[in-house]
């Protein structure tokens, strides 16, 4: 069985993943979840991914969430090149170090102006 990712291209974490998959070369099914539908909410979903959040994959039997959790399943899976998630120790703990900090310091306001932006439009250039 292909390796799935349950994806909505609207979410950055999805974008995320996708690039991600798409630049090292990575064959997966592309499952569009659209999350302006509520297809999260969905049964089938709920089997995917207990948080019904998106990205989601699923590899086999395995079912994954969280954007980075996923990045770092593929890079290890795929053995991506080292850039990405360098084998040397101080490297790839300066890599986590970025990934820890980019959910308070740049997603979290990212967020706040993609909701502002659908729910009041008006309020934002
Ligand atoms: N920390 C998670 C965030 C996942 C997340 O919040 N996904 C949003 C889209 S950006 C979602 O699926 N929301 C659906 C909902 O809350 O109903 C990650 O990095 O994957």
């Amino acid at each position: 069985m292909a390796l799935e990712l349950y994806l909505d291209l609207f979410s950055q974490p999805c974008r995320s993943v996708y690039i991600f998959a798409k630049k090292n070369n990575i064959s997966f099914d592309f499952k569009k979840l659209s999350l302006l539908d509520g297809q999260q909410y969905g049964e089938d979903f709920g089997k995917i991914s207990l948080i019904r959040k998106v990205p989601a994959l699923r590899d086999g039997d395995f079912c994954l969430a969280e954007s980075i959790a996923i990045m770092l399943y593929l890079a290890e899976k795929f053995k991506t090149p080292d850039f990405w998630y360098p084998a040397d120790l101080q490297q790839r703990a300066r890599v986590n170090e970025y990934l820890s900090w980019q959910h308070t310091a740049i997603r979290m306001h990212g967020s706040e102006i993609f909701c502002l932006r659908v729910s009041s439009p008006s309020l934002i250039c």
